[in-house]
């Protein structure tokens, strides 16, 4: 059983609602979808889609681009293999972590179909059928940040992300007050700049906000203004987008860094490396996210599946993107939000989704 063709296609997903980072605003992303076909007709679906090209160096468009060095690579593997299907991606030099996760995860659609397993199955780690979300507040007003977290208590949230940074300081601490004097004692706060502040800024806050029960989700830019940081906050530190691979992420933990981390499936580079850095964290009890930047159900699918195997008090949650898009790819078992929790897609094997076969229109490219 081989990979015999692979059809590539892009999809917007426009933000329905205003979604603004330290670096930018959620406009109208275009996403990535693979569909892998083997030598039987069977079928799996991978996914990239960041939301900004501000918020990381790859765009959608350089994900697109690379897929035609890619994609023809590992036509002809077993798609099964998943050890030997990133080895070839790996090495290709135009090995773009974004591009190669979105491969990687359509082999683990496919492989979890041709063996009647769901993709939670096949990682292996602890079993549930629903991870716990959280929801994110983007950059805004204290008051409206405030009435925000008061709503998404009321609904069953009970882990919230509140952006910050790209603005004076001031407006940050006046933000995260206001956000915390609405929160429950059961509510997680997490206060994530991505990068967007300096290390004199991110003592400040720290200072500012030291009663408040929070966590500082990547605060600065490089891993080397974090590792200095550290022992300046008096808060919990999580590392994201610095967190780009298994030796890196051991290493933040050896050292005494990182107190969680919020982990991107298509920064590593797909399921495979996720599964190696989940049971990282699993062997040094540190807790980790499971999401992305932005995409619909095939990658809301995959971090759901990989947030479900982990264990509950290191699990902190799988995000997803359809409250800020309402687009579904499945109508039906798409990955939706119910009270604070994601069930897991519910339509079969694999990322448990059923895609109408021309639901995504005509592919931009076809690999055979
Ligand atoms: C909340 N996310 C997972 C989605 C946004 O794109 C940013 C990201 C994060 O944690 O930085
Ligand atoms: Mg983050």
């Amino acid at each position: 059983m081989a990979i015999e063709q692979i059809r590539v296609y892009r999809f917007p997903l426009p933000a329905q609602t205003t979604y603004n980072m330290s670096s930018s605003t959620v406009s109208l992303p275009q996403s990535t979808i693979v569909e892998l076909i083997d030598t039987s007709g069977m079928k799996g679906y991978g996914e990239a889609c960041l939301a900004t090209s501000e918020a990381q160096s790859a765009s959608n468009d350089s994900v697109l681009a690379v897929m035609s060095f890619l994609a023809p690579a590992i036509i002809g593997l077993d798609p099964i293999n998943f050890s030997t299907v990133n080895a070839v991606m790996n090495a290709s030099k135009h090995a773009l972590p974004e591009a190669k996760a979105a491969l990687d995860v359509a082999c683990w659609d496919l492989a979890g179909k041709k063996t009647n397993k769901s993709v939670v199955e096949l990682l292996g780690g602890t079993q549930r059928d629903a991870t716990t979300t959280y929801h994110v507040i983007g950059i805004t007003s204290a008051e409206d940040a405030a009435e925000d977290a008061l709503q998404l208590q009321e609904s069953g949230i009970t882990r919230i992300q509140l952006k910050a940074g790209g603005r004076p300081i001031e407006e940050d601490i006046a933000c995260i007050h206001a956000v915390a004097r609405v929160i429950r004692e059961e509510t997680i706060l997490d206060v994530d700049t991505n990068r967007g502040w300096t290390i004199a800024e991110a003592v400040k806050v720290s200072e500012a906000c030291s009663s408040i029960s929070m966590s500082m989700e990547q605060p600065c830019a490089t891993e080397e203004e974090l590792r200095h940081l550290k022992s300046l906050i008096s808060h919990p530190l999580i590392i994201d987008e610095s967190a780009t691979d298994a030796a890196t992420i051991s290493k933040l933990i050896d050292d005494g860094i990182a107190d969680g981390f919020g982990m991107k499936i298509t920064r590593v580079g797909g399921l495979t490396p996720m599964r190696t850095i989940r049971d990282l964290c699993v062997e040094k009890n540190i807790p980790m996210s499971s999401d992305d930047a932005w995409g619909g159900d095939i990658i809301a699918a995959a971090g759901v599946a990989l947030a479900a195997t982990m264990p509950s008090d290191l699990n902190r949650g799988a995000w997803l993107a359809h409250p800020y898009h309402q687009a579904h790819y499945d109508l039906v078992n798409g990955p939706r939000i119910q009270n604070g929790q994601v069930p897991l897609p519910k339509g079969g094997p694999g990322l448990g989704l059923l895609i109408a076969d021309d639901f995504f229109g005509e592919p931009e490219a076809v690999y055979e």
